[in-house]
């Protein structure tokens, strides 16, 4: 008889066959893993449950009170802070928009099989926390460090591979200022929900999603840049199966449409009256602040400047940006796109690679005006 294995159950990475609609695996994980409703664009600090939520494996158990955070590998005192030791310690709070790498997943051609999320996959909070490095310099970083590997308390399998969630930074990145990376434990002024990464979880403003480690209770100086899976498998930008990729690291940047009007049911179509209609919506790039944003309501074929918000102290918050129009009536299609200060600019072709990540394609709103 053969010794079943973790193998047994998780299947290899799949690229969508031509025409093959979502899966029931598929809609498993999207039922589990919710998008923010884009209406809720309209919050500069998106509200307690309206944040979008990805989580590969179960939320685990946590006791707060039980909580300890470890600190150890290279460093000179390894440390195990409870969260009142953590609290007591100097707090900040940052404003950051986190999206998910794979946002706009499901709308590639061919699409990747995984969680398939439209646009939704974003969310802006204030993080509460201790700055990471107020801990590494508590702990005495020893030479020889090159990176900090973050582990999660939950734990599964993905392509046959039993894990933590893990996941590291470079040195630099994890103790610098820039991104500035938090040791969080409340969002928007309360304590973080279990599905956020209570008790306490990474920040790591300007990076999608995936760096962020919930449910945080190891931190780990190592000599060798990290090879995990979720570091050296999954998450890196690939073409073609064998190739090693780039990692997926810093946000591309991205803007969405408050979806104006009203929606109808089932297409999600938006109806608008004729006359002026107030488009508005908001922008973001983990490379630094967004310098332009342009709006279209013929499908691109014409794109006009929007009238973007400075940049405020937050630099990985994202911006308001509005723009008026004079609906008469008719069929349009409405699109906005973001330019960075690094010189990105959402693309009007889709960036393809074989996990769905960073497609920051631009986001087409179809609107009857009636
Ligand atoms: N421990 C742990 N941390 C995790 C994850 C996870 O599954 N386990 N998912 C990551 C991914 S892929 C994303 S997009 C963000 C989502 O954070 P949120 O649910 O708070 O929005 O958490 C990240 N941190
Ligand atoms: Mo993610």
């Amino acid at each position: 008889m053969d010794t079943p294995s973790p193998a047994d159950v998780s299947g290899p990475p799949r690229i969508a066959g031509p025409g093959e609609g979502i899966g029931a695996d598929e809609l498993a994980l999207a039922a589990r893993n919710h998008g923010m409703p884009l209406e809720a664009l309209r919050y500069e600090v998106t509200p307690p449950g309206l944040h979008y939520v990805l989580v590969h494996y179960d939320i685990p158990a946590a006791d707060a009170g039980a909580w300890r955070l470890t600190v150890d590998g290279l460093v000179r005192t390894p440390l195990r802070l409870d969260m009142a030791e953590l609290r007591a310690l100097p707090s900040v709070t940052r404003r950051v928009t986190m999206e998910c790498a794979g946002n706009g997943r499901a709308r590639l051609e061919p699409r990747p099989v995984s969680q398939p999320w439209l646009v939704e996959a974003v969310g802006t909070a204030d993080w509460t926390g201790v700055p990471l490095r107020t801990v590494l310099d508590a702990a005495g970083v020893r030479p020889g460090a090159v990176e900090a590997v973050f582990t999660g308390a939950d734990h599964g399998i993905e392509r046959g591979v039993e894990q933590d969630y893990q996941r590291s930074l470079p040195l630099g990145a994890a103790a610098g200022d820039d991104p500035g990376v938090l040791l969080a434990y409340a969002m928007n002024g309360g304590p973080l929900p279990p599905q956020h990464g209570h008790p306490l979880r990474l920040v790591v403003p300007g990076w999608y999603g995936m760096a962020h480690v919930k449910w945080l209770r190891a931190v780990t100086l190592v000599a060798r840049p990290f090879t995990g899976f979720q570091q050296a498998v999954a998450y890196r930008y690939r073409r073609t199966p064998d190739e090693p990729g780039e990692p997926v690291t810093r946000i591309a940047p991205r803007a969405l449409l408050v979806p104006p009007g009203f929606p109808d049911f089932m297409s999600r179509t938006r109806l608008v009256r004729p006359g002026p209609v107030h488009l508005e919506g908001r922008a973001w790039s983990g490379f630094g602040p967004v310098t332009r944003v342009e709006v279209t309501t013929d499908g691109g074929l014409t794109w006009a400047d929007a009238d973007l918000a400075a940049p405020g102290g937050e630099r990985f918050a994202w911006q308001g940006w509005h723009s008026e129009w004079e609906a008469a009536p008719g069929r349009y299609v409405l699109a906005a796109r973001a330019a960075d200060a690094a010189g990105h600019v959402q693309p009007l072709e889709q960036p393809w690679n074989r996990g769905g990540f960073g497609n920051n394609l631009v986001q087409y709103v179809p609107v009857l005006c009636a």
